[in-house]
């Protein structure tokens, strides 16, 4: 299995509001070093990590652009430096939002532009308080960005490869194409969809959406990713904590709208699912997900779903990951769909990197 890594996304570490207490993001570099550690002691076996340059995907920029809005991409390369030139922060420290446009207030709606105050515009970018933004940010969420589609075009260009994992940071799937949240900036799984159905075009066709799927098995619901897709037939399936952060969303009566209708499913579990009822609900996951016969799955992976993740709450051990690996592989080898797996969450640092390995040990068998 080729693992991307980019050292730049260590460079991203800010500050989040959890529980009224305004704490150092669980969201931390640490993460990726709990990774590496334990990817750098399993070489030179099966796993190879490799650095990724900015060069290395020559379409980043069309894909961003097309996937973002430009007044928010804007936002997230200067706000930074506007607030610390305003005296607002220093340059040590963190924006985070204050006042988010709610549902009754016009200026919710992004057609009508930014407002020009710095602290409205903070807020009109965001839907969270847990996603700061410090100088690095944005150096590393294009780095983060980067590693999903550079994964992508190596993934379709390589047929003998069956799937690659990039270990993005900052995280993807919570952010729309305007705002930031859940300690997501860019979001990267729909970066990676949009670059294989770039890289495909010749064999699929511009209008035909069927030739990728999305798995997503954070522990959270990929509430931007079903954004993204909800009116279109990129087929979007989602395994996620019942009531759980980003609330609002992740219902199965949520199933897509127009030309989309059917196209997105949800499956909500309560706190502490079993390793069995959750082994259930994914191979219901993957029927779905296969059913139109994709040649690709973008696959949102999360760690969060761990026993003792602190933003998590199934009941699944490091063993469980190397059984959900093995059943994913095992399952689109039948239809000879290939995949790319975007690095989420997962916040327990003792155990990320051993649940990461076990997951790609599991898939490799
Ligand atoms: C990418 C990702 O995993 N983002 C998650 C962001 C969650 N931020 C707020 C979490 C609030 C959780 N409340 C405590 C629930 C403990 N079961
Ligand atoms: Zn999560």
């Amino acid at each position: 299995m080729l693992i991307l890594h980019d050292p730049v996304t260590l460079k991203h570490e800010t500050v989040e509001l959890l529980g009224a207490k305004l704490i150092p993001a669980l969201e931390s570099p640490a993460r990726l070093e709990s990774i590496l550690t334990a990817v750098n002691r399993h070489r030179p076996h099966d796993l190879c990590l490799i650095s990724v340059q900015e060069s290395d995907s020559p379409w980043l920029w069309q894909i961003i652009h097309s996937t973002h809005d430009s007044g928010y991409l804007d936002h997230l390369r200067h706000c930074h430096e506007d607030w610390v030139k305003a005296g607002h922060i220093t340059l040590d420290e963190s924006i985070l939002p204050e006042c988010f446009p709610s549902f009754a207030m016009p200026s919710r709606n992004t057609a009508l532009g930014p407002p020009r105050d710095i602290f409205a515009r903070s807020g009109f970018y965001a839907f969270d308080m847990s996603s700061g933004i410090m100088k690095d940010t944005y150096a590393a969420v294009i780095a983060s960005a980067n590693l999903a589609i550079a994964a992508a075009y190596r993934l379709v260009d390589n047929v003998s490869m069956s799937a690659i994992c990039a270990l993005c940071r900052p995280p993807g799937h919570h952010c729309d194409t305007a705002r930031a949240g859940g300690y997501c900036y860019l979001n990267n799984c729909v970066l990676a969809t949009a670059a294989i159905r770039n890289r495909m075009k010749h064999r699929i066709g511009p209008e035909n959406e069927l030739g990728v799927s999305i798995l997503d098995i954070d522990m959270h619901h990929g509430n931007g990713t079903q954004s993204f897709f909800y009116d279109g037939q990129v087929r979007y399936v989602s395994i996620h904590g019942e009531d759980e952060y980003p609330y609002y969303t992740g219902k199965r009566t949520e199933t897509g709208s127009g030309r989309g209708r059917g196209y997105n499913h949800n499956f909500p579990l309560p706190q502490k699912t079993s390793e069995s009822v959750y082994l259930a609900t994914l191979n219901e996951a993957l029927i779905l997900c296969l059913q139109d016969k994709p040649e690709y799955v973008v696959i949102s992976m999360g760690f969060d779903t761990f026993h003792l993740d602190p933003l998590g709450g199934f009941d699944l051990d490091t063993s469980s990951y190397g059984i959900i690996g093995r059943t994913i592989a095992n399952k689109l080898a039948e239809t000879g769909t290939r995949a790319v797996i975007l690095l989420e969450g997962g916040y327990f640092l003792e155990a990320l990197g051993k649940n990461l390995l076990a997951f790609l040990s599991g898939w490799d068998h």
